[in-house]
This record gives C-alpha cells, sequence and structure tokens, in this order.
C-alpha cells in the first residue's frame, strides 16, 4: 500500500480486515517491522481516538510517533497558490509539508472541511497539498471527504460482532446541534458498499450524501422501516450535501434520536457511533449504558485498523 486515503488504496479488504484481527491477538510481533521507521501525525483539528490510537499502533509496530497540532503550535499556513504573503499567513503549505517529509518515513494528516465551500472541500485542497508536497506516503486521519482508518475500525468491528453470515448494516442520521461534515458517514457507505452486508441507509429528506459515496445502497426516509431486522446500526450526524453545511429542518428531527423502544424491531441490534457523541441529542443514555452499545469495543478497534495499515505501508517502503 503506498498511501492510505480511502478503500480504492486497499487491494483486498477483507484480507486487512483478517491481518487487523491477527494483530489484535498478537499486537507485538512484527515490532522489528518498525524499527528506526518514524511516523509524523498532522492535526489540523482537534482529535482524541485518532491521534491516541495511531500512536498506539505505531508503537505496537516499533515505530516512532510525533505528534504536532499544526493548527496551535504551527505558523499559520498558507494555501493559496501565488500568495503575496503580507497578510496574517506565515509559512506557505509548500515547504511546511515538505519539511515534514524531510522529518518522516509516513505522514498523519487530519483536515476537515471548512462546510462553507463544497467544491473547495470535495476536491481536499488542503489534504492533497499535504500529499502532493510531502514526498511520503499519506495517511488520511480524516480529511474534508473521508474517514477511512474509522470505517475500517466499524469493518473490523461488525466483522467480529455478526452472528449471521450477511448482516443488515442501518446507518442512520442523527440529530446535532452545530453541521458536521459528511466524511465519516461518506467514508462508512463507500466501505460497506465494499463489503458483504446489506446496506441501507436512513436520513431525513434533505440529507442526502453524494451518490458518489452511496452508489449501491438503499436509501429510505423512513427511520423505522430502516431498522426493521437490523443487526448493526450505525449512528451519525452530518450537515446537508445540498444545500451544502446546512442543517435543513433544524430541531424537527429530535426523534431520530435512538432510544431503546427503537430496538425493539431490530434483530437485537449492535450500536455503532465513531464517537464523540453527544449524549441526549444524538444518543439517549439508555442505548450507550446499555447491552446492545458497541462503541467502545468499535473505537477500540481504531488501534488494529491503524496497526494494519501502518503494517502494510512499512513493508512497501
Ligand atoms: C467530527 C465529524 O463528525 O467528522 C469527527 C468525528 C470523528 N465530529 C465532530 O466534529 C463532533
Ligand atoms: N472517531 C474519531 O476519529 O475520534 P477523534 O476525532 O477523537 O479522533
Amino acid at each position: 500500500m503506498k498511501q492510505f486515503t480511502s478503500v480504492h488504496d486497499v487491494t483486498d479488504i477483507n484480507a486487512l480486515v483478517a491481518e487487523a484481527l491477527a494483530l489484535k491477538q498478537n499486537p507485538y510481533g512484527n515490532q522489528s517491522l518498525g524499527a528506526n521507521k518514524t511516523i509524523g501525525l498532522v492535526f489540523l483539528n482537534p482529535s482524541l481516538r485518532t491521534r491516541m490510537s495511531t500512536q498506539k499502533a505505531a508503537l505496537n509496530l516499533g515505530m516512532n510517533a510525533m505528534v504536532l497540532n499544526i493548527d496551535k503550535e504551527g505558523w499559520a499556513l498558507e494555501l493559496q497558490d501565488g500568495a503575496i504573503m503580507n497578510g496574517t499567513t506565515v509559512e506557505h503549505i509548500r515547504e511546511a509539508a515538505a519539511v515534514l517529509g524531510q522529518y518522516v518515513d509516513i505522514l498523519g494528516v487530519r483536515s476537515f472541511p471548512g462546510l462553507k465551500n463544497r467544491e473547495e472541500d470535495y476536491s481536499e485542497t488542503i489534504f492533497n497539498k499535504f500529499v502532493e508536497f510531502c514526498g511520503v506516503p499519506v495517511v488520511s486521519l480524516e480529511s474534508a471527504t473521508r474517514h477511512p482508518l474509522q470505517s475500517l475500525a466499524d469493518l473490523i468491528t461488525i466483522t467480529e460482532l455478526k452472528l449471521v453470515e450477511r448482516p443488515k448494516v442501518v446507518m442512520t442520521w442523527a440529530p446535532h446541534i452545530k453541521p458536521l461534515p459528511q466524511a465519516v458517514p461518506n467514508s462508512f457507505a463507500e466501505w460497506m458498499c465494499h463489503a458483504d452486508v446489506d446496506f441501507v441507509i436512513t436520513h431525513p429528506e434533505g440529507y442526502d450524501l453524494s451518490t458518489e459515496f452511496t452508489r449501491g445502497a438503499a436509501i429510505t426516509y423512513n427511520q423505522q422501516e430502516a431498522l426493521n431486522g437490523a443487526d448493526f446500526i450505525y449512528v451519525k450526524n452530518w450537515s446537508a450535501y445540498e444545500p451544502y453545511g446546512e442543517m435543513p429542518g433544524l430541531g424537527s428531527y429530535d426523534n431520530w434520536m435512538l432510544t431503546n423502544q427503537s430496538l425493539l424491531q431490530t434483530n437485537n441490534a449492535k450500536v455503532m457511533h465513531c464517537l464523540p457523541v453527544r449524549r441526549n441529542i444524538e444518543l439517549s443514555d439508555e442505548i450507550l449504558d446499555g447491552a446492545n452499545s458497541a462503541v467502545i469495543h468499535e473505537d477500540g478497534n481504531r488501534v488494529w485498523a491503524a496497526q494494519a495499515v501502518l503494517e502494510e505501508i512499512l513493508q512497501g517502503l
């Protein structure tokens, strides 16, 4: 693997999931692979899980890991080519990314969308500039449109916990108080459309995701209908793709938050969420604290997802 920015960088997703599960059984078996290799983790946005799990995965492989919160601790970055830098920006991303590439063997980058200009976000302007100028393999730590390490951990979790050969997986929109990126649901949809599952997406009208990511999925505006017989429910809020970054009908969809009542018609579904989650807005206490919640297990699996990816990239260095 030369980079990990989406499901399209993976040659065999089942083999990658199997490798992650093997690493979970034997985390320290490949410590010489990463000896004298360094990963840089660059964050333009906050993170708990991605930062800690990727760092842990690197350590398990014998690598060194360095973290830079570039938005707070780095120089203010200029992104525009040809800019006359007489304003607030101090350093161009061309130099910043290229220099980072001199220090590390693999670079992880987190760069959220601005949610103002769809074309800019969906062309991954910032993330792709890191890829272009750093000169080393890049791992997405969540870009403007995708979060593949999360989706891989989600598929690992479904593979581990499924009780039927081909489970029904339902991704449901949930309420939130502010507009969130489409990266997590885009990416989850993209991975599920490549996985051996029956995949259904449900959301209120106005929250359709880009068909680039949902092609092959069944989509319904009726949450009740979608939840029938579900084996897994993947809960996530996202803002609208059209009108971009907005929250149509804000406040009128509070009943989209799952409660124990919502689980009655399911196949005793496991409930997943990438976290962080706003309790009693996106997901009720009774579900998060109940027997059907798989969220902690799911986010524990972020280590094995990252470790399987780093291992494959290291093997190609
Ligand atoms: C981010 C999002 O929805 O993309 C990160 C999730 C992993 N969540 C928030 O901003 C709350
Ligand atoms: N799920 C996830 O990526 O969490 P963080 O934003 O805390 O990394």
